[in-house]
């Protein structure tokens, strides 16, 4: 009788456990929860910083929202040498390559260069001084784009600084 009440108790006891290791249970997948939560909202804020940071034009300190004109260029070893070729001419149309091309903008416009290093022999870099526009040395395949506000009129030009016959002109009309 004595030990049927102790092996009742036992059991009591027992499911009592398995109760409480099953409540604990619900909290910790609720604590992985919000961790999972809080882990995506400091992502996706992160990611919100970064995105904004690069709506910043290089030669401003707010962040400008739209789509600039595009400016591909890339780089590339030639029989003339090192050259700066582009497949638009900085408008949106698809033409030919140009050599050097002659980048125009409207004053005021927002315009993202993207850059392409195409060149296996040598590292390149873009530049336009005036406008804070300044690449890294890219690699072979290595891509960069710098957004800039066409903020002046005039003619500048843009440059390779390792190597100084590579170069073209800006003009802002
Ligand atoms: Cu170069």
């Amino acid at each position: 009788m004595i030990l049927n009440i102790v092996n009742h108790l036992l059991n009591t006891k027992f499911t009592n456990r398995t109760c409480l290791s099953k409540q604990k249970k619900v909290p910790k997948i609720r604590k992985k929860a919000i961790i999972v939560i809080l882990g995506f909202i400091i992502l996706g804020s992160i990611g919100g910083y970064a995105w904004i940071n690069s709506m910043i034009p290089v030669n401003g300190s707010a962040p400008v929202f739209g789509f600039g004109e595009n400016i591909v260029i890339t780089t590339k070893n030639s029989e003339k040498g090192f050259v700066f070729a582009s497949q638009t001419n900085g408008k949106k149309s698809i033409g030919p390559m140009h050599v050097s091309p002659t980048i125009q903008l409207s004053k005021g416009q927002l315009a993202t260069v993207r850059i392409m290093n195409e060149d296996k022999s040598s590292k390149h870099n873009f530049n336009i001084d005036e406008f804070n526009v300044h690449s890294r040395d890219l690699g072979y395949f290595e891509p960069q784009s710098i957004t800039f506000i066409a903020d002046k009129n005039g003619t500048f030009h843009y440059h390779c600084t390792i190597h100084p016959e590579m170069n073209g002109e800006l003009i802002i009309e």
